[in-house]
């Protein structure tokens, strides 16, 4: 319970509602975290791992059918239809809150209704913002107290201001407790719906991820998006990072890349130039304020990491795998016979008996993975090695770059940079990623996802690139960040061309020198691309041929990018914000006159 009369009200009308056995108020204290999961333990949701290989760590094994977020049940329910755009799922709200008030009717019964107060943001700071959740779902409460700040101290600070209210249910009332299994959910209907105008989240049926944990995707990006718009500051689906140089002069990056481009990876790099440190403050959500100075700060408003399992390993990212080493929930990954975890990519050598993420006897043999190629593991962000000291600052850290990026075998060169920030904002409009494999038919389709948002935005994605050119006016162009384009898979005949992992140090550190105003660049009509003797290869076995083609700019073929371009500006109509067209135009104009 709280001070907090319209906190209370709201509880109580959602308990009456839903029905729970008893409701449990989360303290967010460490003993607290420990006497859930040992509940979870006994209740058969998840399994302790060796205490001596992977101390106070869980694993969790999900319904098949509840593996990953479900972007065709995501909804943006705004008064308005046209405010949700083409890119969202739309359904009215008053039609919406009327079929779900039906399922969520005695929808908690036999179960227990946790109320988790959290803040997204370090608690107090001007930048953070209240949530509370309730749900049936201790497996979410576990999680959330990971991946946010939660507790008493939420509501305290909280006092008698306004929250954004998160409803969450798995949606599988029990009519006797010996009915329950290990992992709720409701097979036939799942709903995820914001409602931006009401700042509300509803979500049913689904325990997983993005859909459950109400916080990250549904909060810090649909409705912060919202709230952004109207307020004058940024949500963004982006890793923050700290770069200091060889003389320890430092500076902080956002970069945004579709999902499952590796930003977990990039956030935890470890440089392989010599004198170079990556520091790590977020790797999938910036909120980015002007401070008074004009530049733009940016604040990871999570407090843990919800990484993707599989592919992970000491040769990847061995900060993150030194970030799972204890209090680490695994969800969806493989069990070892001695009580440790396992997935593709963590060992190059399979281990020979595994117990499948479908709990099912594995052998190396078995053509089907032994972790779900979404497996998770959830960890605080206070046991990454490489945490930046100002990763809990209440007014978050300036941005000397944006980056963008997206996986494309061709066309894309390595890196460039923007001409200024009009022409960063048309760059984001059109990150892409093109399918190099995929069992659908779809190999060498290039899909755009602008911003890395468009299953993240809150409202018409049109209106948000409008955001983000307003923005721009609100400073002046040496206080805003640079902005950046990066690809690390290009290819040549299927091979790729650019090592990655700690080896992206080399253009991070271009980067950093552009950010000082070093005369290391090319003119060309997309942009500003390393002049090649200033991106530093010393000690890369790369051929000339081979960093030739990473930094080709073909006009033929950026041409043809044009046209994809413009096809994909229509669905946006007459919204589209006349300056990226403009871009778009002038991008021609360039490309047919060069050379
Ligand atoms: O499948 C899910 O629910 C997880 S989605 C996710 C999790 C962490 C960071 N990013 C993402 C994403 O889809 O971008
Ligand atoms: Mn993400």
């Amino acid at each position: 319970m709280t001070n907090n009369r319209k906190v209370n009200e709201w509880v109580q009308e959602w308990a009456a509602w839903c029905q729970p056995d008893r409701l449990y108020w989360c303290k967010g204290a460490a003993n607290e975290w420990q006497s859930l999961c040992n509940a979870m333990v006994q209740h058969g949701s998840f399994i302790r791992l060796n205490e001596s290989k992977r101390p106070s760590s869980f694993l969790a094994r999900s319904d098949p059918s509840d593996v990953a977020r479900v972007e065709s049940r995501t909804f943006i329910c705004s008064a308005d239809q046209e405010q949700c755009g083409p890119t969202n799922n739309w359904h009215a709200p008053d039609e919406m809150q009327q079929r779900l008030r039906k399922l969520y009717q005695g929808c908690m019964k036999g179960r227990t209704m946790y109320i988790i107060p959290f803040s997204m943001g370090p608690v107090r700071s001007p930048m953070a913002c209240t949530g509370i959740e309730i749900t049936d779902s201790p497996y979410v409460a576990v999680n959330m107290a990971i991946m946010t700040r939660v507790g008493e101290e939420v509501l305290q600070a909280l006092g008698d201001r306004p929250f954004i209210p998160c409803v969450h249910s798995v949606g599988m009332p029990l009519s006797n407790p010996a009915e329950d299994t290990p992992w709720p959910c409701n097979a036939q209907e799942k709903y995820i719906v914001q409602f931006p105008d009401e700042r509300m989240i509803w979500s049913y049926g689904s325990g997983y991820g993005g859909n459950a944990l109400l916080g990250k995707k549904c909060f810090a990006l649909r409705i912060a998006s919202v709230m952004a718009r109207d307020e004058g500051w940024m949500a963004e689906h982006m890793l923050i990072m700290g770069v200091t140089n060889p003389r320890g002069e430092k500076k902080y990056f956002a970069a945004a890349f579709p999902s499952a481009c590796g930003k977990t990876n990039l956030a935890m790099l470890i440089p392989t130039l010599p004198g170079w440190k990556i520091e790590t403050l977020g790797d999938d959500i910036a909120w980015m304020h002007f401070g008074a100075d004009g530049r733009l700060y940016a604040m990871n408003p999570e407090f843990g990491f919800f990484g993707v399992a599989p592919g992970t390993s000491q040769r990847s990212n061995p900060n993150a795998v030194a970030t799972i080493v204890k209090n680490t929930i695994f969800t969806n990954v493989a069990l070892t016979p001695d009580g440790d975890v396992w997935w593709e990519g963590l060992s190059e050598e399979k281990p020979n008996r595994l117990t499948s993420w479908l709990n099912q006897p594995w052998t190396p043999e078995d053509k089907a993975p032994a972790a779900h190629p979404n497996g998770r593991f959830t960890a605080p962000l206070t046991q990454c090695p490489c945490l930046d000291p100002d990763w809990d600052s209440p007014q978050g850290v300036p941005i000397s770059a944006i980056l963008f990026g997206g996986r494309r075998p061709t066309v894309i060169p390595l890196v460039h940079q923007a001409f200024d920030w009009s022409h960063g904002v048309f760059t984001g409009s059109i990150i892409s990623s093109e399918r190099t494999a995929a069992a659908d038919g779809t190999v060498g389709m290039v899909r755009r996802d602008p911003f890395a948002m468009l299953p993240f935005c809150g409202y018409h994605m049109a209106d948000y690139f409008g955001h983000w050119l307003k923005i721009g006016k609100q400073s002046t162009a040496d206080k805003l960040p640079k902005v950046f384009y990066v690809n690390w898979f290009r290819q040549r005949n299927g091979r790729w061309l650019w090592p990655g992992y700690g080896e992206n140090s080399r253009v991070l550190k271009w980067v950093f020198e552009r950010c000082d105003g070093e005369d290391n660049f090319v003119r060309t009509p997309i942009g500003l691309l390393p002049r090649a003797d200033k991106l530093s290869l010393d000690g890369l076995n790369i051929s000339r041929d081979d960093v030739e083609e990473l930094l080709a700019v073909r006009p033929e073929q950026w041409l043809k990018e044009v046209v994809d371009i413009r096809r994909f500006y229509q669905i946006f109509g007459q919204r589209l914000p006349n300056e990226l067209e403009r871009q778009l135009t002038e991008l021609e104009v360039r490309l047919q006159t060069s050379g």
